[in-house]
């Protein structure tokens, strides 16, 4: 039976420190990046709210898909039938990928800090920006669960293409009809495939309704040896990966840092109930981890990265 750890920051803190909690995992989500500046799928302003179907899509049938549900946009069958929508919605990302647009977060870089102090595990990232690299964490350490932005293949057949070559594309062959152009109908964008000649050319992201990598499998068989699993700016609706959440012994720690209550259906418990979850409130990701950096005595490695904030 692992020691009693207080069901609070401090109480956390406090057994990083003593080494009652040894081994540490983490989940994170869009959440986790929208301090970057990187709108998550969720929130006001996020996908869900921002998406025009009238305009990126070719038929009413279409249509009528991504009004019922936005996931459709970043769905396998419709990528097949339509290219244009799941190109058009992910541009600015592409785009700003390119541009190295981002900074790693406080959030980010608090995983690098657990790395330091040998307590980190696992980072199980369902993000999709590489924001995780910028801090130099171990690579072996991230694994990125629904795949990333900065390699680009076929979807059809595998073939690579070079992200600089995939990005010239995007920027011609695509018009911006957000902006420019509010009436151009939906078109297909037309980064065809050097191998097969089909359009599915499209940075290596998972699409719901394809299968995540081999390596999600395999790592999670891990979690039985977590002491602390923390679950970051993720709405933890998207399976399997909410899955993380249930595969943690069940004396494990959770702490969940998210501006809003989330995985209620998967057994997280807020409040008096909760006999070992943690909600570190309705404050930012930034926030939280900067509490726990205080309470932990890491000023210090703030100090020495803040430049690069
Ligand atoms: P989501 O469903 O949009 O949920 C995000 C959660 O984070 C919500 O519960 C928000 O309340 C919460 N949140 C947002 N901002 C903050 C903040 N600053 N501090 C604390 N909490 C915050 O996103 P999920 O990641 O759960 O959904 C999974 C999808 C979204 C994955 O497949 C991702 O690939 C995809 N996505 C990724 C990115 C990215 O890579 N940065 C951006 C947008 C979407
Ligand atoms: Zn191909």
């Amino acid at each position: 039976m692992k020691p009693r750890v207080s069901l609070d920051l401090a109480g956390i803190a406090e057994s990083l420190k003593s080494g009652a909690i040894k081994s540490v995992y983490v989940l994170t989500g869009a959440g986790a990046s929208t301090g970057a500046g990187i709108p998550d799928f969720r929130s006001p302003g996020g996908m869900y709210d921002s998406l025009r179907p009238e305009l990126i899509t070719a038929t009413k049938a279409e249509r009528k898909r991504m009004r019922r549900d936005p996931i459709n946009v970043v769905m396998k069958d419709m990528f097949f039938q339509n290219q244009f929508p799941y190109l058009e919605v992910r541009r600015p990302f592409i785009l700003g990928t390119q541009q190295q647009q981002w900074k790693a977060t406080l959030s980010h870089w608090f995983m690098r800090f657990l790395e330091e102090e040998a307590l980190l595990k696992r980072v199980f990232t369902q993000n999709i920006d590489g924001l995780d690299y910028q801090t130099g964490i171990s690579k072996e350490l991230v694994t990125n669960v629904h795949g990333s932005l900065a390699r680009v293949s076929c979807e059809g057949c595998g073939e690579e293409m070079p992200f600089d070559d995939f990005c010239a594309k995007v920027r011609t062959n695509v018009k911006d009809i957000y902006k420019t152009d509010p009436s151009a109908p939906a078109e297909s964008s037309n980064i065809n495939c050097p191998r097969c000649n089909r359009p599915l050319v499209k940075p290596n992201t998972v699409l719901f309704g394809s299968s995540l990598p081999t390596e999600f499998f395999e790592q999670t068989a891990d979690l039985e040896q977590a002491d602390l699993l923390i679950v970051a700016g993720t709405s933890l609706v998207v399976s399997p990966a909410n899955a993380v959440v249930q595969m943690v012994p069940r004396d494990c720690v959770r702490l969940i840092v998210n501006k809003e209550t989330v995985g209620q259906d998967l057994g997280i418990q807020y409040g008096k109930g909760a006999t070992r979850d943690v909600w570190a409130g309705e404050i930012s990701c930034d926030e939280a981890f900067l509490e726990l950096i205080k309470l932990l005595g890491w000023q210090d490695k703030v100090r020495k990265i803040r430049h690069l904030l």
